[in-house]
């Protein structure tokens, strides 16, 4: 195992190529329903949406879990093992981990970064940097391939802290979520721990102003899918003609957003060799936003193999943080 150098950037894994861009377009949008991979939300304008949305009144998750991360940092290390390393899926902007490090009031031998947008990796480096770390490794990779790369890289006597913040897990499905949580439990061994973001269920008004905010950013957020497939592959989607719908889907326990025609139309993708007709009021689903229950949450990760399950919640907000412990 090599030892990392300070700043350094891992190699770049296999990037999703334009075959790869339009091969995903081609097959989620001749689904029933019509459906586009919420994944590819994240190029740099994308990433640059969800930056503002997190500091939308109405979108509290990052303002919760930053609070709960500030308040509460010292005892969910305290259980792991010294020295820790900290290994973050998804890291955005690097915010919220410099939150937890700032209030940690430590310092840990080793911070890896990972997320599939060069764009938020750039962000986070630029903001940890700042606080001198000693050592700081970023992968652009998938959650399973940069899990596998940081754990790699662990120092052998160090102790591995995941986080998995912002709920990013209720952006897959159940059984998805279910598969990543016990991928990350297997990667991991005694002493480690997982802590994880999650949003919880709250009434359907919070939840409806939040993912259709009356300042429409997260309408850009979903309409930009839309401009890169038209810049990437040849679309011809009219922006104009797409409005968006967000619905609570109860039983599911999951926010859906959608994009709805406004009237008939075509629109043809070249790289993807595809027309796809529109009736006026036909969608095109992009993205679920799952909520959970805390004890849901618990539920989940011991079935994923987890030990143990502390948790740390915010009861305006609705936001859970929870530790899974490895023992
Ligand atoms: C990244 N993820 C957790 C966000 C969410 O809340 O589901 C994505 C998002 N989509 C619209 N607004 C925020």
């Amino acid at each position: 195992m090599s030892k990392p150098d300070t700043h350094r950037r891992a190699p770049a894994s296999p990037q999703p190529s334009e075959a790869g861009f339009a091969a995903d377009i081609c097959e989620y949008l001749q689904r029933t329903p019509r459906q586009l991979p919420s994944k590819y939300f994240y190029d740099e304008l994308g990433s640059a949406i969800f930056e503002a949305i997190c500091r939308l009144p109405w979108y509290r998750i990052t303002r919760a879990e930053s609070a709960l991360l500030a308040r509460h940092a010292r005892q969910i290390l305290a259980p792991l093992p010294r020295p820790v390393t900290i290994a973050e899926l998804g890291c955005g902007s690097g915010e919220k981990l410099a939150i937890l490090l700032g209030a940690a009031g430590e310092r840990f031998p080793l911070i890896q970064l990972i997320d599939i947008s060069p764009a938020a990796l750039d962000m986070a480096q630029y903001r940890l940097r700042a606080l001198g770390l000693p050592s700081l490794l970023s992968h652009r990779a998938t959650y399973e391939e940069g899990l596998d790369r940081a754990i790699r890289q662990r120092p052998g006597k160090a102790s591995v802290l995941v986080l998995f913040l912002g709920s990013n897990i209720g952006n897959f499905d159940p059984p998805v979520a279910r598969g990543l949580l016990a991928r990350i439990r297997g990667v991991l061994r005694e002493g480690d721990a997982l802590l994880l973001g999650s949003d919880l269920v709250k009434p359907e008004r919070d939840l409806l102003l939040a993912y259709d905010d009356p300042l429409q950013v997260t309408a850009a957020f979903n309409l930009n899918l839309l401009r890169r497939i038209n810049d990437e592959l040849g679309g011809t989607f009219d922006l104009g003609r797409f409005a968006h719908r967000a619905v609570w889907n109860a039983a599911e326990r999951r926010v859906e957003m959608h994009r709805v025609s406004r009237g008939r139309q075509t629109v043809r993708i070249a790289a993807a060799n595809l027309d796809v007709a529109f009736e006026p009021d036909d969608s095109i689903w992009t993205e679920s936003s799952h909520k959970y229950e805390p004890s849901q949450v618990l539920d989940e990760g011991l079935a994923a193999g987890f030990s143990r399950g502390e948790q740390w919640i915010d009861a305006d907000a609705r936001f859970a943080l929870t530790r899974f412990s490895v023992s």
